[in-house]
Formats: structure tokens, sequence, C-alpha cells
């Protein structure tokens, strides 16, 4: 059995969004059944979890039977999709190196850009440095939106004729750029985005992260046993 580490409860601006929707997604795609394991924020941050399963502390994690854990979300997607023979492409062909390359690019090329207005808009507390730092961020951001549109073309997939991890991987991306609105101008992205987010292996995957939040409190989380640990 394959199990996803995914977290008790997280905020409002990130339900749906919290990594573990990509592995959710993709497992639902190639139809392969799985658990979901809740975490709260001690378990994440202890020996046991970062030192076996995720050096960083965070999630998700893939763990199957009779093989080693797995993290990084884009790894997992990825390596669900190469195993199953589904969502990616044939080994050796155009179509797969297509698929890998537009999973890289948006994890290394398009998401950065977006977690800079994130971290203007949600986590800077000095308003004077978020509003100096915004017009630069968000400039970029929608610079590199517009480009990924572009080299989209109007196509409906990124890559060959059907939906890969290409589709999943950079829908899943943009989901922080149409939080943050900046897709509002760039409305045949938006109508992409929406047709990928609108497939039903996606719609369960986030239907079922939102629901596990819901039901959870930021007291499940203990952040404060976290605190406690760390204090010196
Ligand atoms: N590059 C990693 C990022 C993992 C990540 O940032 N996970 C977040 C949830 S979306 C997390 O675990 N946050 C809790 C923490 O960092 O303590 C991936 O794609 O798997």
């Amino acid at each position: 059995m394959i199990t996803v580490t995914a977290m008790k409860w997280a905020p409002p601006f990130a339900a749906g969004q919290v990594r573990d929707h990509r592995v959710r997604w993709i497992l639902n795609e190639v139809d392969w059944p799985y658990e979901i394991r809740l975490v709260d924020a001690p378990t994440m941050k202890s020996s046991g979890y970062y030192g076996e399963l995720q050096p960083f502390g965070q999630l998700p994690v893939l763990q199957e039977d009779g093989r080693p854990p797995i993290f990084e979300s884009g790894a997992i997607v990825l390596d669900v999709a190469m195993r199953a023979g589904r969502c990616i492409g044939a080994e050796g062909t155009p179509e797969r190196a297509a698929a890998l390359q537009w999973v890289i690019a948006g994890l290394n090329s398009v998401e950065p850009t977006l977690f800079n207005v994130a971290e203007v808009e949600y986590f800077m507390d000095d308003d004077e440095a978020r509003n100096a730092r915004r017009p630069l961020v968000v400039q970029q951001a929608k610079e590199r939106l517009a480009m990924l549109e572009d080299a989209r073309a109007g196509r409906d997939w990124f890559v060959g004729d059907g939906f890969t991890v290409a589709d999943l991987m950079l829908a899943s991306i943009l989901k922080t750029a149409d939080r943050l609105k900046l897709l509002d101008e760039l409305p045949t992205l938006a109508d992409w985005h929406r047709a990928i987010l609108a497939r039903p292996a996606h719609v369960k995957a986030e239907q079922d992260q939102k629901a596990e939040i819901a039901r959870h409190t930021p007291t499940d989380m203990r952040y404060d046993a976290v605190a406690q640990e760390a204090a010196p």
C-alpha cells in the first residue's frame, strides 16, 4: 500500500495547495490506491521524520511497502508517472524529455517567481518593506507567466497530444498565481489553467485535502510543542 504524508491543518490561503495535492493528483490520474497519513508539526520536526523520511522535515513523502520512501513532490510525481507508464510519454521519446523539461521548468523557473510574490503578500510584516519590494516581484512573476503562455502557444497540452505531468505540475504551480491574481491579465492561460484543474483526478485531490484541513484546527498542528523544543 502507498501512504502519502499530509498536514493535519493549514492556513486558509494554503488549503488545496499544500504540495501533497500533487501527489494525490498523479495517484488519482494513474488510478493507484493510497492512504493519507496526517502529520502535525512536532512529527515533521522529529528525528524519526527528518532522519528517515524527509531530510528537511517537510511533506509530502510517499511511502510504499518494499521501497525506500521518496520525498520532493516533483520527484514523486515523476516517479509515479514513470512507473505507471502514464502521463509522461514513452521512455526515450522526445515527449518524455519534454515532459521532464516542463516539470523542472515549473519547479525551477516559474514557482520561485510566484513564491517571491507570495512572500510579500503573506509573510512580510513590515508594510514599508513590503510595498517597496512588491512592484519588482510582481513584474518579474507576470513576465515569467507571459513567457510561459507564449511557450504554450495556444495548445491544450504542454507536451504532445494529451495530458502529462507537465500540465499537472504547471497547473499545480499556477494555483499560487491564480490566488495572487497574477493570471487576471492572461485570460487564455487562465482558461487553460481552469480546464486542467477541472480534471476529476485533481478535483478529488483538492477536495480531499481541503476536507481534512477543515476537520482540524491550528491546535492540531501542535506548533507550541515545536516552539517549546526549540526554546534555549
Ligand atoms: N520542494 C519541496 C517543498 C516541500 C514543502 O515546502 N512542503 C511544505 C508544505 S507545502 C511543508 O512541509 N511545510 C512545513 C514546513 O516547512 O515546516 C516539495 O516540493 O516537496
